[in-house]
């Protein structure tokens, strides 16, 4: 299965690539290809894709007096598990750090470590002369993105004066400018007076970071790259009327773009209210915790996220991968939501729910592949390494069971660190049956045969969606 069709072929690989998608029984200067391979994978009945490329994780990301739980070692392995064979991370630089630095110590966290191929986008958290002129080298680096907030005044935030500067260095050097696009400031006043309130439970995150903020943001962060020439790309949407933003902006010919991930198909904040458990109370609802938030499903926020996947207002499928345990973790912030981690972990399970997608009629096969591995491919300038199946690419393939089962959830399907999922319970009527990733088989029958280190940087070139 493709982006674009889907047909019976055969698959040949040679050490690391794809040499060839043949015609089933094909024979090639006279012999029978099967009968002269070394290893035959027998997918009769199953899909076999381009391995997920997932363009938005978080590992070991510092935030919120704590880090995020997974390392690169463990958050790469449950990628594997679930299909994914690439990551995007990003790299950090906070104010008063230089963004040189901020890169070499993610790569420093990576090296070694990563089951599956990585590469990073750059945070740039403290916008100034120094960073601006750090930012243009970059590209050469292989770091073709990079991602500014509009949110969180104090620790990642950048005014629309640094968002301008920044978006002037997108446009002259064709990276791609990554947008969290809350109105920060707004919202921490929201925040307090929530809290001033008592107000403090997890449910009230969701209050505070209102919908009206991302769209006021989104639309802030169009204008001001309609103005500079910067191409843009939203991170985490979660609004329809966020999304309504990109779509016009769209309609007139601006090049935007946008990503949504699964909690924002799936989860809402009416569920994230009604949440309690022996152990947490209504604290329970601090696994569900992320920015932006989770949205009422009243209002018709999940449904609009679907419907933009499937007319193309967002482009792609990306999991936001932040995980952070409830014990020790999440746990700082009862009392006051404000100091709860923002993150949810979904690295292990974004293609089988989207694939859930395809089996309840919301999304085609085709349009699976290119949300989830082939559009990030191009979006982040790994195409034709990554992202499809054609000779030349990259062997990382994977073989999806449609008529596979996997339940979701501790003790069942979870191999990530955290010590709960934000997914219990959810069932999906497919299965990951075998991964390769650079021609290795690294999960195989519910066996793991990778190894920490399998893992290569992915240095990449610039995004094929610049015009
Ligand atoms: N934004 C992210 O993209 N990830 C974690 C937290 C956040 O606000
Ligand atoms: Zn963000
Ligand atoms: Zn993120």
């Amino acid at each position: 299965v493709s982006s674009t069709g889907r047909a019976p072929a055969d698959v040949l690989i040679d050490g690391e690539r794809i040499v060839g998608v043949l015609e089933p029984g094909s024979r090639l200067l006279g012999t029978d290809v099967a009968a002269s391979v070394d290893r035959v994978i027998d997918a009769t009945g199953k899909y076999v894709i381009p391995g997920g490329i997932d363009a938005h994780t978080h590992m070991e990301l510092p935030f919120g007096g704590t880090a995020a739980i997974d390392t690169f070692e463990t958050g790469t392995r449950a990628a594997a598990w679930g299909g994914t064979t690439s990551i995007i991370d990003f790299a950090v630089q906070r104010y008063g750090e230089r963004v040189q630095d901020g890169l070499a110590a993610w790569h420093e966290k990576a090296a070694g470590n990563c089951a599956i191929d990585y590469g990073f986008h750059q945070i740039v958290g403290g916008v100034d002369d120094d960073s601006l002129a750090a930012m243009r080298s970059l590209p050469d680096e292989g770091v073709s993105s990079f991602k500014l907030f509009m949110a969180y005044p104090g620790v990642f935030y950048s005014d629309d004066a640094q968002v301008l500067k920044a978006m002037q260095v997108s446009r002259d050097t064709g990276m791609l400018t990554m947008m969290h696009a809350e109105n920060g400031p707004a919202i921490d006043v929201l925040a307090q007076q929530l809290v001033d309130q008592g107000k403090t439970d997890p449910y009230y995150h969701g209050i505070a970071r209102a919908w009206e903020m991302e769209e006021e943001a989104t639309h802030r962060a169009i204008m001001l790259a309609k103005l500079t020439g910067a191409p843009l790309y939203v991170v985490h949407v979660s609004a329809k009327q966020a999304v309504e933003q990109l779509a016009w902006a769209r309609d007139k010919g601006q090049n935007v773009y946008g990503e949504t991930c699964p909690q924002y198909l799936y989860l809402s904040l009416e569920e994230q209210l009604g949440a309690k458990s022996d152990e947490w109370g209504s604290f329970e609802g601090a696994k569900w915790v992320c920015s932006t938030p989770l949205r009422s499903r009243e209002e018709g926020h999940q449904d609009a996220m679907w419907q933009a996947l499937r007319t193309n207002d967002l482009q792609m499928v990306s999991t936001d991968h932040c995980p952070f345990c409830m014990k020790d973790q999440k746990e700082l912030g009862v009392g006051d939501f404000r100091k709860i981690p923002n993150g949810i972990g979904s690295i292990e399970h974004r293609m089988d729910l989207m694939y859930q997608g395809v089996v309840t009629g919301e999304i085609t096969l085709e349009r699976w592949v290119e949300l989830t591995s082939t559009t990030p491919a191009r979006m982040f300038g790994l195409y034709g390494r990554k992202g499809v199946i054609q000779p030349g690419a990259d062997a990382d393939v994977v073989v999806y069971d449609p008529n596979g089962h996997t339940s979701i959830g501790m003790g069942k399907t979870h191999h990530m660190n955290m010590d709960h999922s934000a997914w219990e319970g959810f069932e999906i009527d497919g299965h990951v049956d075998t991964v390769l990733s650079r021609g290795k088989v690294i999960v195989d029958d519910n066996a793991y045969l990778g190894a920490k280190g399998d893992g290569r940087f992915l240095k990449r070139g610039l995004s094929q969606y610049l015009i």
